[in-house]
């Protein structure tokens, strides 16, 4: 030793110091070990129970148990990111726990290996309890905490010598080697596993093979004039790539085709059983419907247009015989997942479709394959059930849709409501002549005529382009010379029954937001 013996041991540091020096090495060690046992545990669940990642099973336990005003806060945060955060939120409270197990387990021993082991047994214990699980979805918890535990002691008992003095460079590279070491192969695990889950991607295979039967009644061809092809108005057809996207799947549902079936049953005179070969052959419906997000904000961009395929759920209810005192559809999905639909949206003469195909491709796997409803006039919470397995005819005063005992309600007619998308609010813009222009919407009714008011002046009627059908949202425009200054903008919609959109604030819960959207633009010099 080049220490002078006259020194004692640690004579430069003070106690103090020396505790949180400890304090930070031990935390280090439970996260380390925390992120093995979560890497061991997502390469287990990859391998051979994806739908238990501890990931995905508590994400989805949490999004299950969220109200409505908390689903809303999350949308209006993070839009259609809000999967991200919460996984980045769950992972940033699994770190403070794994770091505080650290600690406790070096104080009390054994007490911070039983802290992981409870959190893998919850894990467990979620997974059982979700819609469908698969017969391994109890093994990613075990291993989870299993591997964490063990591995948080095997560090603290490792590190017990080192811990609890100033670590010599020695000391320092080994405690680096083993904790970081530990951490590494958490890491690297990780990465196998989300490999592995991407190797799994068979199924998107399977989907690009599919070739969609030829529609039986065709979609009218889109007229010239419905697009008015604006920069920065959105289409009238939304890209499947640009469709938005909600629903409470923190991992896709995988639902291959061979294996899927639709079920009828409930208050019908017959039960019904469709599986995919079957629907395939089936005489198919094509139609542009638009889909809107009940929480969409006003002005917001949680709803797009799109062809789809699909064969009419009315004639599928048909077939099982509805009992006449029936009044609701209860749709569940694949991941458990519920919607209920008012009977007769389903059974009357509008294009209601269990779909297949979404602008001529089959569903993607985010937007419901292999099967989904689109209902023209639902809100999608209670009407557009992707990978969908199974409709309950029902009483709503029988059973409830997923969102209803969160604060929603239980029936979802989309509202009345028009948009402003050019100029974008709070832009520039360069005085001269311009146009405003946007969206209508009042889905099922249609929508007659848009108007306009620059600076709370009076309304002027834009120029609505030709809608595609009743069924969809259409585009408007309005000539506009803009002066050097600050300006408001304001639109409101006219139905097609003569309604004018409500002036009116409402928050998206419990059934559509409504009220007229404005933007604020600056128009600049030329
Ligand atoms: N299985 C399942 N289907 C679902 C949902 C869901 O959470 N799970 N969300 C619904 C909601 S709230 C909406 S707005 C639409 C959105 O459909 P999209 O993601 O294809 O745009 O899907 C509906 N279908
Ligand atoms: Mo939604």
């Amino acid at each position: 030793m080049q220490t002078p013996p006259q020194t004692p041991p640690n004579a430069l540091v003070a106690p103090s110091d020396r505790g949180s020096a400890e304090r930070v090495r031990v935390a280090a060690a439970g996260l380390a070990a925390a992120t093995l046992g979560v890497g061991a545990a997502e390469l287990v669940a990859a391998l051979i129970a994806p739908e238990a990642s501890p990931f995905a099973v508590i994400g989805g336990g949490l999004i299950d148990l969220a109200p409505a005003w908390a689903k809303d806060t999350a949308i209006a945060l993070f839009g259609t990111a809000d999967k991200v955060a919460l996984l980045v939120g769950i992972g940033v409270v699994l770190a403070a726990v794994a770091a505080l197990a650290g600690v406790v387990e070096r104080r009390i021993s054994g007490l911070g290996a039983t802290m992981f082991g409870v959190l893998g047994a919850v894990a467990v214990l979620v997974a059982l309890t979700r819609a469908n699980p698969g017969p391994y979805a109890w093994v990613p918890g075990i291993v989870a905490g299993g591997v964490s535990a063990f591995v948080l002691r095997l560090l603290i008992r490792r590190l017990r010598p080192i811990v609890g003095v100033a670590p010599d460079p020695d000391d320092r590279r080994r405690f680096l080697l083993w904790t970081g070491g530990v951490a590494a192969a958490g890491v690297v695990s990780l990465l196998i596993g989300n490999a592995a889950r991407g190797a799994s991607r068979s199924l998107e295979a399977v989907r690009k093979a599919l070739t969609l039967p030829k529609p039986t009644t065709a979609a009218a061809a889109v007229p010239s004039g419905a697009e008015l092809d604006l920069p920065g108005l959105a289409p009238v057809v939304t890209p499947t790539e640009q469709f938005y996207r909600i629903d409470t799947a923190l991992v896709v549902p995988r639902v291959d085709p061979a294996d899927w079936s639709l079920r009828i049953h409930g208050m019908v005179d017959r039960e019904v059983v469709v599986i995919w070969d079957e629907l395939l052959s089936l005489p198919m419906t094509e139609s542009y419907v638009t889909l809107s997000c009940v929480s969409n904000e006003v002005g917001g961009s949680l709803i797009g247009n799109a062809r789809w395929l699909g064969y009419p759920l009315r004639e599928l209810l048909a077939r099982a015989g509805v009992q006449s005192d029936a009044d609701m559809v209860l749709s569940t999905s694949a991941d458990g997942f519920t919607a209920s639909s008012p009977i007769e949206a389903l059974t009357d003469d509008r294009d209601a479709l269990l779909a297949i195909g979404m602008n001529g491709a089959p569903l993607t796997l985010e937007h419901g394959f292999p099967a989904r409803m689109v209902v023209p006039g639902l809100y999608g919470y209670v009407s557009a059930t992707k990978w969908v397995t199974e409709l309950e005819v029902t009483r709503f005063d029988r059973a409830m849709g997923y969102w209803t005992p969160r604060g929603w309600s239980d029936h979802g007619p989309i509202k009345l409501q028009s948009r402003i998308d050019v100029p974008r609010d709070g832009r520039t813009v360069v005085a001269g002549e311009t146009m405003i222009a946007g969206m209508g919407w009042f889905p099922h009714t249609g929508v007659a005529g848009v108007e306009v008011r620059v600076d709370g002046g009076s309304w002027q009627a834009a120029d609505l382009a030709t809608g595609i059908s009743d069924d969809t949202w259409v585009q408007w425009s309005m000539p506009w010379s803009a002066q050097v200054g600050e300006h408001s903008i304001e639109c409101r919609a006219i139905g097609a029954d003569g309604d004018t959109q409500t002036e009116q604030r409402a928050a998206p819960a419990p059934d559509g937001a409504q009220g007229w959207h404005r933007i604020d633009v600056t128009v600049g010099p030329a």
